[in-house]
C-alpha cells in the first residue's frame, strides 16, 4: 500500500499499543503531529520538551504503556537530554520521534541544523550518549523499519530510550508499506534463568543462619508482582528495596525492611545487612545511591552476595559474587519453587521488629516553630491517599526521605527518577501520571526543584489533570546546605527566596494553600483531595530537623 512516511510512522505508533503522544512542535515536526492527530491519538502539547520527556517516563511508570514524544530539529530535541538520560540510567523504555533538516539543507548552516558539518551540532551524537540507540532514518522507504527496530530495542532486554530522527523533507513522501503486527518482528520476553543455578542459590539461602533479600531497579519493571510477592511471603526471609522495586513487594510486610537510599546512618536495612551471612540481590544492580557511597563495602559486612539478574554483564559488576543466575527474577521464583520457610524465619521476625522499634518506619512528630517536621507529611498523606493513588517524589531531601520512610499501601505507584536524580522531574511526571491513570495523583518536592519545571502547571491547566503537589518549602536547596556545611563549616549558592506559591496557584486557575504546623497540613490535604483541579499545598518545613535519624 502507497503511504506517506508520517502515516506510515502513525500506524506503526498505534500497533504498538500507543495511546498518547508528548511533546512539542516546529516546522520541522509539525508533519508528524499532524499524523498523529489524523490517526486518533491524544496529543499533549508540553511547554518545554525536557518536561515531556518526564511527563512521558512518569505516564509509561504508571501506565507500562509505550512513552513517546516528539520534538523539532535542534533546540527542541537538545531540550530532551536530561530526561532521557535520566530514563537510560533507570532503564525506562520512551521514544522520541525527532526532526532532523532536509537532507538537501544538511551542511549550508540551516535554520537548527542538525547535520554536524560546519559548526552545527551533530544531533545524532547527543543521543547516542543517552539513549539505548539514535538512529537517523537513512531514506524514506527505511522509516518504517527503523521505527519497528526503535521499539524493539526500547521494550527489550534492559529496556531504555530510543531517539530516531526522520530528515524534514521525508515527512510527505510516498512510500510502499507493509502492515506487521507486532508480535511478528519482536519478543521481549527476557531469557530464563538455569535451574541448577536457581537451586544452588535457594539452598545457599535456606542453609544461611542470618540471610535477607534486595529486590532490585527496573529492569523487570512490568513483571507480575503477585508472583514475587507470594515468594516472599512463603519464604519469610526479611527483604528490602531499591526506589523502583518498592511498586513490586508489600512495603507493610512485618519482613518489609525499608526502601534503601544512602542518606543518614540509622538504616534498618543496612543494620540487618550488618549481620547477614547471605544477601541475595534479585535483580538489583547494587547502586552506589542505594548501598555504598564510598565503595567500600562497608555497608554489606561480611555476608556472602548471591545475585540474579537477567543482564549477564552485571553479575559481579559492583561486588565480587558467590553465586548467580543470569534470566529473569520470574524464571528464578518459577525454578525455587518455594514450599517451606526459612529454618531461622522467628528468629529473624524478631530481630526485624526490635530494629524497627529502635528505627520506627516514622512517627507523627512534633513540628517547630520553624515549621513543619517534613517526616509528617508523608505520615498524612499516607494516612489519606487513595489506594490507587501515584505517589510521585523529586529529588533532594523529598526524595531520599520518599524512598526510605514511604510505605506504599494496596495498589499505590511509587514514582521517582532515581539514578539520574535530576532536580523537576516530578511535577511533569505526576501530571504524565494523572493523565495516564486518571488515578489520584500526589507529587512531593523540594522549593527548589519545583521551580526547575514549574511551567507544567500550564500544562496541567490546558489538559485539566488534578494533581496534589506538596511544596516541601524550606528556602533553598537544603540537601546540598547540609552536605556543604558538613564539608566547609559554611555554605553558599544554596538559599533563595520562594515566589507566592499562593498566587502562583491562582494564576492556573489552581487552589493554594499554605500551611505552618501538621495540623493545617492536614486539613489542607482533605480538601485538596476533594478538588476538582490541581492544588498547590507550600508546606513549610523546619529544615533544621533531621529526619535520618
Ligand atoms: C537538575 C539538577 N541540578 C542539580 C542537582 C543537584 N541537587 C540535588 S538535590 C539539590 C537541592 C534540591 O533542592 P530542593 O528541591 O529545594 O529540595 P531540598 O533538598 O531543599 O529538600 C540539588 C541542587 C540535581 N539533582 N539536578
Ligand atoms: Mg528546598
Amino acid at each position: 500500500m502507497k503511504i506517506q512516511v508520517k502515516d506510515a510512522i502513525a500506524d506503526i505508533l498505534k500497533k504498538e499499543g500507543t495511546e498518547i503522544v508528548f511533546g512539542h512542535t516546529g516546522g520541522h515536526v509539525m508533519h508528524m503531529w499532524e499524523a498523529i492527530k489524523k490517526i486518533g491519538l491524544k496529543m499533549i502539547l508540553n511547554k518545554q520538551e525536557g518536561n515531556a520527556v518526564y511527563m512521558a517516563d512518569g505516564y509509561t511508570r504508571s501506565t507500562n504503556k509505550p512513552g513517546i514524544i516528539v520534538g523539532t530539529s535542534g533546540p527542541g530535541v537538545q531540550n530532551m537530554v536530561t530526561g532521557l538520560a535520566s530514563a537510560y540510567a533507570d532503564s525506562i523504555p520512551l521514544i522520541v520521534i525527532g526532526a532532523s533538516v532536509a537532507t538537501f539543507a544538511a551542511g549550508r548552516n540551516a535554520l537548527q541544523e542538525s547535520s554536524g558539518r560546519g559548526q552545527a551540532v551533530e544531533q545524532r551524537l547527543i543521543f547516542r550518549a543517552c539513549c539505548k540507540q539514535a538512529m537517523t532514518a537513512p531514506s524514506p522507504d527505511a522509516v518504517p523499519d527503523i521505527i519497528r527496530d526503535a521499539f524493539r530495542t526500547a521494550f527489550s532486554g534492559r529496556k531504555g530510550p530510543v531517539f530516531i530522527e526522520i530528515p524534514n523533507n521525508f515527512w510527505n513522501l510516498e512510500i510502499e508499506y507493509e502492515e506487521i503486527d507486532p508480535t511478528n518482528y519482536k519478543n521481549v520476553n527476557l531469557p530464563s534463568c538455569k535451574q541448577e543455578d536457581c537451586i544452588q542459590i535457594i539452598n545457599a539461602l535456606y542453609n544461611a543462619d542470618h540471610p535477607m533479600i534486595v529486590i532490585g531497579d527496573g529492569y523487570d519493571i512490568f513483571e507480575d508482582k503477585k508472583h514475587l510477592q507470594n515468594f516472599l511471603y512463603k519464604l519469610e526471609i526479611p527483604y528490602a528495596v531499591s526506589s523502583q522495586a518498592k511498586n513490586y513487594v508489600d512495603e507493610r510486610s512485618p519482613r518489609y525492611l525499608g526502601g534503601l537510599r544512602y542518606h543518614g546512618k540509622k538504616i534498618r536495612a543496612y543494620e540487618y545487612m550488618q549481620k547477614s551471612d547471605l544477601i541475595l540481590f534479585l535483580g538489583d544492580r547494587m547502586s552506589q545511591w542505594e548501598l555504598d557511597w564510598d565503595y567500600d563495602r562497608e555497608v554489606l559486612g561480611n555476608a556472602v552476595l548471591a545475585q540474579i539478574d537477567p543482564d549477564s554483564s552485571e553479575i559481579g559488576r559492583m561486588y565480587p559474587v558467590k553465586y548467580s543466575a543470569v534470566g529473569s527474577v520470574s524464571s528464578f521464583i518459577s525454578f525455587a519453587n518455594i514450599n517451606n520457610k526459612h529454618k531461622n524465619s522467628q528468629k529473624l521476625i524478631d530481630e526485624v521488629n526490635e530494629l524497627k522499634s529502635k528505627i520506627p518506619f516514622q512517627n507523627r512528630n512534633e513540628d517547630s516553630k520553624k515549621g513543619i517536621n517534613p517526616l509528617n507529611l508523608i505520615r498524612v498523606v499516607e494516612d489519606y491517599s487513595d489506594g490507587s493513588a501515584n505517589i510521585v517524589f523529586d529529588t533532594g531531601f523529598t526524595g531520599s526521605m520518599g524512598i526510605q520512610k514511604f510505605r506504599l499501601k494496596d495498589q499505590q505507584k511509587f514514582i521517582h527518577s532515581e539514578k539520574n536524580s535530576p532536580m523537576g522531574y516530578s511535577l511533569p511526571a505526576a501530571i504524565g501520571c494523572n493523565i495516564g491513570t486518571n488515578n489520584e495523583t500526589i507529587c512531593f518536592v523540594g522549593d527548589g526543584s519545583m521551580q526547575m519545571t514549574l511551567n507544567e502547571l500550564g500544562t496541567a491547566l490546558n489538559y485539566g489533570s488534578k494533581i496534589i503537589i506538596i511544596i516541601q518549602s524550606n528556602g533553598g536547596l537544603a540537601s546540598i546546605r547540609r552536605f556543604m556545611t558538613f564539608v566547609f563549616g559554611h555554605q553558599c549558592q544554596t538559599e533563595f527566596v520562594n515566589p507566592d506559591f499562593i498566587k502562583l496557584a491562582q494564576s492556573y486557575n489552581m487552589k493554594g494553600y499554605q500551611v505552618k504546623t501538621t495540623v493545617e497540613f492536614e486539613t489542607a490535604f482533605k480538601e485538596a483531595k476533594k478538588s476538582k483541579t490541581s492544588v498547590i499545598i507550600d508546606a513549610i518545613v523546619d529544615q533544621d530537623i533531621m529526619v535520618w535519624e
